[in-house]
């Protein structure tokens, strides 16, 4: 429940603020945080004004729309977004942010590029220092099926480990869970899972613009000098907003 409510008091904080009567376009991410974001959306009443459209980041993100009675858009119709807002896996002191826990940075960078302002949402789990730190799962890399195991030689060239100091995997093609087989993008690409040593994770542009030349890379869970703001929900009731 803590970190629900840390959820929800991000979220509600990020639509208060950004949020307002003449934004028409707005961009809704994916995850677990962006319900609320949707909940406070419509709790305000922005939905009743029908010329105000919602753009989806993936499948989850198109449901959650239209579940809530929100007018859906599309994105080839409104290439230009006046807010996004998303979740995010963990942000870093300059508020670079690991995303992809979900499979969705793919559409979620393009929306989140198109949009005037882009904003994090997110509870008290994610306010990390350096990334890498407190998500140890690796940057979710979407890459095309035909080109996997190459590039998964690539990662390990560039110094991305087979397994973790705890000793759980490390760099690895994210498997379905109930699903046999690989997990598959909502683009039809496969998710890798790549950690790389503090150090590296320390410059993650750098990281970024290497990883994502490696042909057969469709997009990288490293969103860089992007987030206009964060906002975290803490467990005493309280929002960090940085900027
Ligand atoms: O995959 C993503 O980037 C999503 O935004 C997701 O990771 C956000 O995490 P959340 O479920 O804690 O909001």
């Amino acid at each position: 429940p803590a970190v629900e409510s840390a959820k929800r008091l991000a979220a509600f904080a990020a639509v208060d603020r950004h949020i307002g009567l003449q934004h028409k376009v707005i961009g809704i991410g994916s995850g677990s945080t962006v319900p609320y974001v949707v909940d406070r959306i419509v709790a305000q009443g922005y939905q009743a004004n029908k010329d105000r459209v919602f753009l989806p980041t993936g499948f989850q993100s198109k449901e959650l729309i239209i579940k809530a009675g929100l007018t859906l858009g599309d994105v080839d119709q409104y290439a230009r977004i006046d807010v996004t807002i998303d979740g995010a896996d963990e942000v870093d002191n300059d508020l670079n942010s690991i995303k992809g826990g979900g499979a969705c940075q793919l559409r979620e960078k393009v929306l989140a590029e198109a949009a005037d302002t882009w904003v994090i949402v997110a509870d008290y789990r994610k306010n990390s220092h350096i990334l890498g730190t407190t998500w140890t799962q690796g940057i979710p890399i979407e890459v095309a099926p035909f080109a996997y195991a190459k590039v998964l030689t690539n990662l390990s060239h560039m110094g991305s480990p087979h397994k973790l100091p705890n000793g759980k995997p490390g760099l690895s093609l994210r498997m379905g869970k109930m699903k046999a087989g690989p997990v598959v993008s909502d683009n039809g690409n496969f998710i890798i899972d790549a950690p790389f040593p503090e150090e590296m994770m320390k410059d993650p542009l750098d990281l970024l613009h290497r990883i994502k030349m490696l042909t057969g890379v469709v997009e990288v869970g490293l969103f860089c000098n992007m987030a206009k703001a964060a906002y975290f929900g803490n467990e005493d009731g309280t929002v960090l907003i940085r900027s």
